[in-house]
């Protein structure tokens, strides 16, 4: 199956250009406040909408997915918690296996379930190392996985989970802090995963000033995703296009 995403984002990651994903969680979204959302991705540029989170009270999922694609060619990518959460409209899947917790159901029962029907959707699926970090309370997504997250000051024990899921074959890594993270993963856990593993390195969960995005992109994070901020505020959307840009920028010079 053509997997333009995952070839993209491997290209990127080897010439060491950053993205931007904004996250869009279909129970905080009211349909005037994702307009203006999708008008300043068209404005500002947004490499990725992660739809999903931990829980999903609401039935907007399908909805919301249906807006975006109808208004944006950013491409929308599934962050499911559950097998529940899939959805055709969308472009991709971020496959998630919770390797930070031992809980089999998120490592591989509720793949099992999926499977078939991932195999008829027309999803792009991106088999994707997902470890949630101790960031100062219990988030959502550890309290419903039942997972203790990894140490906040234990970088080689996240180096060590993201090696052991890169030689499983899993083709991305994400840490995340957990939605509202008090404060993000930490610059040297990013530091220690990325000379860990080559895939490409997602982080997000508590980005919420221009400098911690710069400390994530400078520690070598390949992707930082954005949620709760932006929800406060809009134009942090605006912030983070530029801090991306900027960084694009300097490190395109840096190599010439
Ligand atoms: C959470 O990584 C995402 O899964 C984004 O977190 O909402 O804190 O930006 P925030």
């Amino acid at each position: 199956r053509l997997n333009s995403l995952h070839d993209t984002l491997s290209s990127r990651r080897k010439s060491g250009q950053k993205s931007l994903a904004i996250l869009l969680d279909p129970d905080n979204l009211e349909e005037e406040g994702c307009r203006h959302l999708l008008e300043l991705s068209e404005q500002h540029s947004v490499d990725y909408f992660f739809v999903g989170g931990s829980l999903v009270l609401s039935s907007r999922q399908a909805a919301l997915i249906h807006f975006i694609k109808s208004r944006s060619a950013v491409p929308v990518l599934l962050f499911p918690s559950h097998s529940l959460h899939l959805d055709h409209q969308a472009d991709g899947i971020l496959l998630l296996s919770l390797i930070s917790g031992r809980n089999p159901d998120f490592l591989i029962g509720q793949h099992v379930i999926a499977a078939p029907l991932l195999r008829q959707s027309n999803l792009q699926i991106l088999p994707t190392g997902y470890m949630l970090v101790d960031t100062g309370r219990q988030t959502t997504a550890s309290y419903i996985s039942g997972t203790t997250p990894l140490p906040h000051d234990k970088p080689a024990i996240a180096a060590c989970t993201a090696m052991a899921g890169e030689q499983l074959g899993l083709r991305l890594m994400y840490l995340d802090g957990g939605s509202g993270a008090m404060y993000p993963v930490s610059p040297a856990m990013i530091r220690a995963v990325r000379q860990a593993v080559e895939v490409p390195l997602i982080v997000g969960g508590g980005i919420n000033t221009v400098e911690k995005a710069q400390a994530a992109l400078q520690a070598g994070a390949d992707v930082i995703v954005i949620g709760n901020q932006i929800e406060k505020e809009p134009s942090f959307l605006a912030d983070m296009a530029r801090t991306v840009r900027q960084f694009n920028q300097e490190y395109g010079l840096a190599q010439h």
